[in-house]
């Protein structure tokens, strides 16, 4: 019997995991919950609202009189920070761990609220300290330390609004987002840890900030004892600043709709979109969906969010969800295979972790390595497992379920974006019966709905467009500093009260939804959003290439690996494998290791439509139809030989 029949045989009779019949009972979210939420969603909200800490309460839940420019809990007044800290302090609970965190090299520190509450506070003493005022820009470029934590509940109890840049940025990268989001200071480190080895950050600081003015202040956390380069005046150790700060810090309250962060994500063209997130509505949403769709008992729960902080996944779920909801998280700085396969099993033995969240691409991994590298550990403890980033293929839901869940936990996926900033489709965990695949439907309070191209909802079993028909507490309120991209690119195709999502989606005959990818040129590799437009333009930007068409091709690990079509300047024929090797190093130069392409096919033409349109679907099919190898180049003839026998017989 293979394994993929094994698993298969794991399905119930009905096709669904009906809910464990202990969580059930408990459970945080119920079917009455739904109904309340569907009869009044906005006195729904309201209420998810009174979760939190007020110091004025809001005159109004939501403005929507001038859409799609929402205002959630309209007048409204609480400080963010202190919410997720300060609150549990003083209801007693500043014991109580909020992070059990691992470095890789096997360092741990462990922090508690009342520990997290002096860190954030003597933070927040050392930004004002350096001139950061309520609305200035912070930029974080951190490795997945309690620093970046601390570095961002510092900026949200003073105000200023961070903006977390992915440590596999490239300096180019870098600076184009400090320099969209005008900040003045940099929080970074010499580096983190990586794969077993020092990996340097603060290079790609003092490369950005010779491309960008307007930053003031780098501040930087001592990690890996790395040599570093000063530029004195602007450079200054966090141990130097920080640590001789007051624990004493006020925490002003700020209205509900001040700005939280901005967080850059890739669209379809060549500039990444600063998504802009408020204060009252996002923390309103992260904080009960962090609750309800992980059914989480902070008393008793460990919570692990395996993604990146400096993703939403991250932001929403490391930091202001679990936070909010006083929950104890681990969070670990490395790679799943450092120093040994069994890494995170042996964490969550460790820490006795409950909860789990982590994205697909993961998941087929621990697939490819296989179950016996969880077999050492004790795994038990699990009992709520979160998927995130993609969509996740039954197989691997139904391994993720047997093998690391041991056939009992409950596997959630969770459709949202950084756009959502919270859930947004999501089975809750005590009241769906879950089924291998799909994340099924809207969590309550949202409305969701597939439809056609002229925006009506398809009928049971059709595809089309995942949309949202009302605004939700923590929706992105803007595309940072441009408006009209904002209303342009999420709420001009369905009119100004309809959100596209930019994914497609499949109505199934129980009314579950199924997202099945993006309908954009945009491509999800290892649950990140890269677009293929910008991949063309670094490569167009390398002085051989004349013209690049990049497409996401369907990858047995990474969900889609990147695959490049370059056609060279000149009509320089194949130049060899180094042009290829080089032109990768380019990439990952302008944007990033994780932008960088699995293959590049130097061609002599690319398909194109009538109207000069690159036929990306042909060059995916070439993409994912033959065995390429991992560096390759291919003739002009080949690739259109091999796009010839893909096109109808009649053009
Ligand atoms: C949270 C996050 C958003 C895009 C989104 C979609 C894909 C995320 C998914 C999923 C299917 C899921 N996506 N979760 N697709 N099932 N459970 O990933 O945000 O990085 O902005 O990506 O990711 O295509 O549109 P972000």
């Amino acid at each position: 019997m293979s394994d993929a029949q094994s698993l298969t045989d794991e399905i119930p009779a009905g096709g669904v995991f009906e809910p464990p019949a202990e969580l059930a009972q408990h459970a945080n979210v119920t079917a009455d919950t739904y109904r309340r939420a569907e009869e009044d969603r906005l006195g729904f909200w309201a209420e998810a609202a009174r979760r939190l800490e007020w110091s004025r309460p809001w005159d109004e839940v939501l403005d929507w009189s001038n859409p799609p420019f929402a205002k959630w809990f309209v007048g409204g007044e609480l400080n963010v920070a202190a919410n997720c800290v300060d609150r549990h302090v003083a209801a007693g609970n500043g014991e109580k761990v909020a992070y059990h965190w691992v470095g890789e090299p096997g360092d741990t520190r462990t922090i508690t609220y009342a520990q997290l509450k002096d860190e954030v506070s003597k933070a927040a003493n050392a930004l004002l300290s350096l001139g950061v005022q309520a609305g200035d820009r912070v930029a974080i470029y951190l490795p997945m330390i309690p620093e970046a934590v601390i570095s961002m509940l510092a900026c949200a109890r003073i105000g200023a609004v961070h903006m977390v840049v992915f440590g596999g940025f490239s300096p180019d990268a870098l600076a184009s987002r400090i320099e969209d989001a005008g900040a003045r200071v940099v929080v970074t480190a010499d580096g983190g840890f990586r794969r077993g080895a020092p990996s340097a950050l603060k290079p790609a600081v003092d490369e950005a900030l010779t491309k960008v003015g307007g930053v003031e202040h780098v501040l930087v956390v001592k990690r890996t004892e790395q040599d570093v380069d000063w530029t004195g005046g602007r450079d200054q150790w966090w141990h130097d600043l920080v640590d001789g700060q007051s624990t004493e810090h006020e925490a002003q309250p700020f209205d509900a709709e001040h700005p939280l962060y901005i967080m850059y994500t890739s669209g379809t063209t060549a500039k990444p979109k600063g998504i802009l997130h408020t204060s009252g509505g996002y923390l309103t949403q992260v904080s009960y969906t962090h609750w309800g769709t992980f059914d989480l008992k902070a008393d008793t729960d460990v919570f692990w969010c395996a993604a990146d902080v400096a993703w939403v996944t991250g932001h929403s779920y490391i930091v202001y969800g679990p936070l909010s909801n006083g929950a104890t998280s681990v969070m670990y700085e490395g790679t799943p295979e450092t120093p040994h396969r069994g890494r995170w099993w042996e964490i969550v033995q460790q820490y006795g972790v409950t909860i789990l969240y982590a994205a697909p691409t993961v998941v087929r991994t621990f697939m490819k390595w296989g179950a016996q590298e969880l077999e050492p550990f004790d795994t038990s403890t699990l009992r709520v497992l979160g998927s995130v980033g993609e969509p996740i293929n039954p197989e691997a839901w139904l391994w993720y379920r047997k093998n690391v869940g041991g056939g009992t936990a409950t596997v959630v996926d969770t459709w949202w974006q950084t756009e959502t900033g919270a859930h947004m489709i999501a089975p809750m965990p005590g009241v769906v019966a879950t089924k291998p695949g799909s994340a099924q439907r809207a969590v309550p309070g949202i409305s969701a709905s597939v439809v056609d191209e002229e925006g009506k909802p398809v009928e049971p079993g059709a595809t089309g467009y995942l949309v949202l028909t009302e605004p939700w507490p923590s929706m992105l309120r803007t595309i940072w500093g441009s408006d009209e991209r904002y209303v342009d690119t999420y709420w001009s195709r369905y009119g100004k009260e309809v959100y596209f999502a930019g994914d497609g989606a499949k109505l199934d005959e129980d009314g579950d939804i199924w997202l099945l990818g993006r309908v954009d040129d945009v491509m999800n590799v290892s649950g990140h959003r890269i677009s293929t437009t910008e991949v063309e333009s670094a490569l167009v930007s390398h002085p051989t290439v004349a013209e690049a068409a990049v497409v996401g091709a369907t990858d047995p690990t990474t969900g889609q690996g990147i695959v490049a079509f370059v056609i060279l300047r000149g009509g320089a024929e194949d130049s060899g494998d180094d042009l290829v090797k080089e032109l990768r190093q380019h990439v990952r130069k302008e944007i990033g290791p994780i932008a960088s392409p699995r293959q590049i096919m130097v061609v002599a033409e690319l398909p194109k439509t009538r109207s000069g349109k690159i036929m990306r679907r042909l060059l995916r099919d070439v993409a994912e139809n033959r065995e390429l190898g991992d560096v390759s180049t291919l003739t002009d003839s080949s690739v259109m030989d091999l796009i010839g026998q893909r096109m109808p017989a009649s053009s």
